[in-house]
This record gives structure tokens, C-alpha cells and sequence, in this order.
């Protein structure tokens, strides 16, 4: 399997209850290396360009409301199959759905304040790095 990048958010319910380090501390001990880390306070013009893809849904409004509500830690992930690793120890959208032992069951607030985003293809997380780090911010 080849060693590939994610890009993952740690959302404001997370940086909010201090799990920073929770969190980081379960992507590393499934495999995956942050190689770009920054915390930010995302403006609404970049969540709504982030979350372009969701505009018509319902819960758009409250979604970006939510992400600019406080800081967020967004990270570059490398590892094996980086994108299906980060997806897999995330767990399900809704944490009522998610597997024991994944981060949005275990720390996860809500469907909404879920804890934590991860890039859904390699196509989309080359997207996601490009739309939030300059090349030299990742050190592999
Ligand atoms: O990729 P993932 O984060 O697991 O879910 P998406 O379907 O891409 O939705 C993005 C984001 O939107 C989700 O993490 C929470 C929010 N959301 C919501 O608030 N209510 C829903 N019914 C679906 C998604
Ligand atoms: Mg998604």
C-alpha cells in the first residue's frame, strides 16, 4: 500500500473542550503522521468555499456557523492509504453511528460537532491541503 495525505480539520467542539492532543494522539496511534499542523480561526468566506461541495444542503447555514464558531486545527495526515486510514479511526458522520473506539464515537458531541473532518478521495484531499497549506508548511 502506498504512503499517501489526508488533509483533517480538528473542528471548534474539539479545540473548545482542549482535545487537541486527544485527537492527534489517535490519528498517530493509527498509523498516520502529521506532517503540517496550524490552528486558525476560519473566516466565513473560507468555510463556505471549504464546504462548497454542501451549499444546497439543509444544514450548510448551520454547518458553517458552527466551523467559524471558534479555532480549528487543520493538518496534513501521512501514512498508508492516509485517506481510508483517517476515515476509518474518524468513525461515521453521526457519532450515534459510529464504531467503538473511533474519535467522533468517543469524543464527538453531535452529528454537527463532530470533532473532526478527513478528506473522502486523494483527489479531494489534494484539494483540501492546497486550499488551506502553502507546499513549504508541510514537512514530510
Ligand atoms: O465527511 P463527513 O464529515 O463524515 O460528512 P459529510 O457528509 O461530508 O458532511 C460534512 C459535515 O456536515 C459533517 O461532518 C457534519 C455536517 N452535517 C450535518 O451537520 N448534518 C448532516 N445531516 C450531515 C452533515
Ligand atoms: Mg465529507
Amino acid at each position: 500500500m502506498a504512503v499517501t495525505r489526508t488533509f483533517s480539520i480538528i473542528k471548534p467542539d474539539a479545540t473548545r473542550r482542549n482535545l487537541t492532543g486527544a485527537v492527534t494522539k489517535m490519528l498517530e496511534d493509527a498509523g498516520l503522521r502529521v506532517v503540517a499542523s496550524k490552528r486558525i480561526q476560519m473566516s466565513r468566506e473560507q468555510a463556505e468555499g471549504f464546504y462548497g461541495v454542501h451549499r444546497e444542503r439543509p444544514f450548510f447555514n448551520d454547518l458553517v456557523t458552527f466551523m467559524t464558531s471558534g479555532p480549528v486545527v487543520v493538518q496534513v495526515l501521512e501514512g498508508e492509504d492516509a485517506v481510508k486510514r483517517n476515515r476509518d479511526i474518524m468513525g461515521a458522520t453521526n457519532p450515534e453511528n459510529a464504531e467503538a473506539g473511533t474519535i467522533r464515537k468517543e469524543l464527538a458531541e453531535s452529528i454537527e460537532a463532530n470533532s473532526v473532518h478527513g478528506s473522502d478521495s486523494d483527489e479531494n484531499a489534494r484539494i483540501e491541503i492546497d486550499f488551506f497549506f502553502q507546499p513549504e508548511e508541510i514537512v514530510g
